[in-house]
Order: structure tokens, then C-alpha cells, then sequence
């Protein structure tokens, strides 16, 4: 790879969990891989009082109140979206309108017309754009992908995608943002079920095309408290509640371009399971399955192995040989959730260095919105549930 001394110049937008997690990132990428240029992290936009004081923690140049301000800048390279799904069409044309590389939080929009509008924009802009995807950048996934990829599952008959999570399962977990349909697009669908879909399209090279689905709410409002464990809690403790709008938990069946059969299940009320972001595949030929909490294995099942000596071997995917892990620590010693994004921002930078695409495009992301948007509608209309007949006697 070449290398060049101009600078890769960032602007993040959103200074929540997503914003802190993008800068570390950014901070943290060139000191551990080689990127070809080198990185400054130019100036964070967020609507903190404190902001400045954020800004300069976490290792940036300035801060800045107003995105408009920041994205057509020309001291600015790198646009990053890190704010609430009602933002990021507005954000990433105007990014993309200015010439800018642009990095998209997901999902990437809040409905598929605007993924669809960011996808053509992008593709007719001269800067590298990609959706924040980032699980794809889980070292065990990546391998997982790798081995489908060589055909070493055979035909690919079952997709069985499981995120589970259980932050709201107490009825009194403040509100936030994530909870209001016109600022998140919807709830768990669109915030984990997005990445289990894609996970499941990229780790197949296959497409959903049909769904069946069935979603619900069940806490039907929330207190207003302030700040929620940077998961961007809003307002003052005052008793005050306010109604959710979206999904706590969403369930679909899918199929497969391939014929493969999917079955997806996407919750934030998951007692006892914190981020359980899983997936298991199974082919003619072998099997995987991965759960992010024990992110540094893979299990792996080959139907070839010897009578008597079958089953699901428990991989570490730790070694120089794996995917990401050559730049880090020792065997064994593994991985966490920001080692995730830091891959991406390597991937991101490696592209622009490159000239090449960064996947997921946003193309690829507005496939996602797609299969999101059936989800819905196939959940709103209540006959694609067929009824179970009752026993007459
Ligand atoms: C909150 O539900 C959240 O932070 C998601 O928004 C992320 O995408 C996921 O990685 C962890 O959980």
C-alpha cells in the first residue's frame, strides 16, 4: 500500500455511545495497523454544554454545535454519522453533496425512500461511502464468512439469527430516543434485527426475499429520566412517562434467494441475555454458529469428520491466521466490542486509500432497509398470521 503524508481529516457527528465508540476508534486504528495515511480527528459535533470538554477527551481538535457548519468544510475529509436514524439522510447527502467519504451509522435510514436516495447519491459521489455494520468486522465472523465463502458448509439450508438483548426489559428503563418511531425508524427490528439481517446476507452471499413476521410491544410507556447509560436518556426525572412507539421485540421467518430457510428473532427485553447477538448456520456439509458474548469463538462442524469423532469443534479465533487478529495480542488472549470498530475504520481508510468500495455500501445497507420495511408490513398485516383452529370438543 502506498503511503502519503496528507491527512485523513474526521468529522464525527454525535458525541452519545455510537460518537465516543467511533472516536476510540479513530484514535486507536493507525497505532495498531498500517493505513496509508495518516489520521486527525478534526472536530466533533454533538448538542452537549459540556461538548467541549467531550470533544477534547476524547482526543479531538474542536468542537462544533451545528452539523451544517462542519460538512462541507474544506479542511474536512471524513464525514462520520453517529446520531439517531431521523438524522442520517439529511447528514450523509449533504456529506456526499460536498464531496465528502462518508461513514453511516445503522440502520441507515429511517425508511427505505431514504436509504434508497443516500444509495444513489453515493454512488454518483466521488467519495467512499459505508454503512457502520460492524459485526461484520468480528474477527469469528469474518472467519465464518471466509469458510462459507470457500464452500466448505455445502448449500446453505438454515439461517437461524438470534439478537437478544435485555435492557428495556424493566418496565421502568428510562426513555430514550431508540424508543420513538420518528427518531429510530423502529425498535429492536431496526437497531439489532438490521444487523442480524445483514450478518445473515453477507455471511451467505444471499439475499432475503420473503418474510413472515410478527412484532410487539410491551412496556407501553417509559419514564423520563435524564441521561441513560449513554444510550442518550432524555428530559428530568419528574415522574413523567412517555409512550413507546416502536417494537420491543420482533420474529420473522425468511427465505432465501437460494432456497435456504431463515429464522430471525430480534428483542430488547431478552431477561438475562445482554448482548446475545447469535447466528447458526447449517449446510449440506457443516455448520457454524457464533454468539457475541463469547465473541473470540467460533464453532465449526464438518460432516466429514470420522464417525465417533463428530461435533461442533469450539475455535478460537485468536491466531495471526485469522481475520484482524494478526495485528493484535498474543493467541488466546482476545478481542472486545471496540475492536470491531476499529476494524472498521481500517476497512473504511483502506478503501479511500485504496480508490476501491467499502462494504456495506450504502447500496448494500438499503437492501437491509428493504428487508426491514417487509418485516413491517408483513407484522401490520395481521393475515399473513394464520390462526390456529381451535379444538371444537
Ligand atoms: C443498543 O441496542 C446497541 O448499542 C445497538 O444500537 C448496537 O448496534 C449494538 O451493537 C449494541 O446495542
Amino acid at each position: 500500500m502506498s503511503i502519503s503524508t496528507t491527512p485523513l481529516r474526521i468529522a464525527v457527528i454525535g458525541g452519545g455511545f455510537m460518537g465516543r465508540m467511533h472516536a476510540h476508534a479513530w484514535r486507536t486504528a493507525p497505532r495498531f495497523f498500517h493505513l496509508g495515511r495518516p489520521i486527525e480527528l478534526s472536530v466533533l459535533v454533538g448538542r452537549s454544554p459540556d461538548g467541549g470538554d467531550v470533544a477534547s477527551s476524547l482526543g479531538f481538535d474542536s468542537y462544533a454545535d451545528d452539523w451544517r457548519d462542519v460538512v462541507d468544510r474544506d479542511d474536512i475529509d471524513i464525514v462520520d454519522i453517529c446520531t439517531p436514524g431521523d438524522t442520517h439522510a439529511e447528514m450523509a447527502l449533504a456529506a456526499l453533496a460536498a464531496g465528502k467519504h462518508v461513514l453511516c451509522e445503522k440502520p441507515l435510514a429511517n425508511s427505505v425512500d431514504e436509504a434508497e436516495r443516500m444509495a444513489d447519491a453515493a454512488a454518483a459521489a466521488p467519495g467512499v461511502s459505508m454503512c457502520g455494520f460492524s459485526y461484520r468486522r468480528t474477527p469469528a465472523l469474518a472467519a465464518a464468512r471466509r469458510l462459507i465463502a470457500d464452500g466448505r458448509l455445502g448449500e446453505i439450508r438454515h439461517v437461524r439469527a438470534q439478537y437478544l438483548q435485555d435492557w428495556l426489559s424493566d418496565p421502568d428503563a428510562p426513555y430514550t430516543w431508540r424508543m420513538d418511531r420518528d427518531r429510530a425508524g423502529s425498535g429492536a427490528l431496526g437497531d439489532i434485527g438490521a444487523h442480524s439481517i445483514d450478518t445473515a446476507q453477507w455471511l451467505t452471499g444471499d439475499v432475503i426475499t420473503a418474510v413472515s413476521a410478527t412484532m410487539r410491544t410491551f412496556v407501553a410507556d417509559r419514564p423520563v429520566m435524564a441521561q441513560a447509560q449513554g444510550l442518550g436518556g432524555v428530559g428530568d426525572a419528574d415522574g413523567a412517562r412517555l409512550p413507546v412507539t416502536v417494537d420491543d421485540a420482533a420474529a420473522f421467518t425468511a427465505r432465501f434467494a437460494q432456497g435456504a430457510l431463515g429464522v430471525f428473532e430480534a428483542t430488547r427485553i431478552a431477561t438475562g441475555r445482554r448482548n446475545a447477538n447469535r447466528i447458526e448456520i447449517n449446510g449440506s456439509e457443516g455448520s457454524i454458529a457464533f454468539d457475541f458474548e463469547r465473541m473470540n469463538e467460533l464453532e465449526y462442524y464438518r460432516a466429514d469428520d470420522p464417525a465417533g469423532e463428530q461435533g461442533l469443534r469450539r475455535i478460537q479465533v485468536t491466531e495471526p491466521e485469522h481475520p484482524y487478529a494478526a495485528a493484535w495480542w498474543p493467541a488466546g488472549h482476545g478481542l472486545g466490542y471496540e475492536h470491531l470498530f476499529i476494524h472498521q475504520a481500517v476497512d473504511f481508510v483502506h478503501a479511500i486509500v485504496g480508490g476501491t468500495d467499502a462494504s456495506p455500501t450504502f447500496a448494500e445497507a438499503a437492501a437491509v432497509q428493504r428487508v426491514l420495511a417487509a418485516v413491517e408490513a408483513s407484522a401490520n398485516h395481521d393475515s399473513v398470521m394464520t390462526p390456529v383452529e381451535r379444538n371444537p370438543r
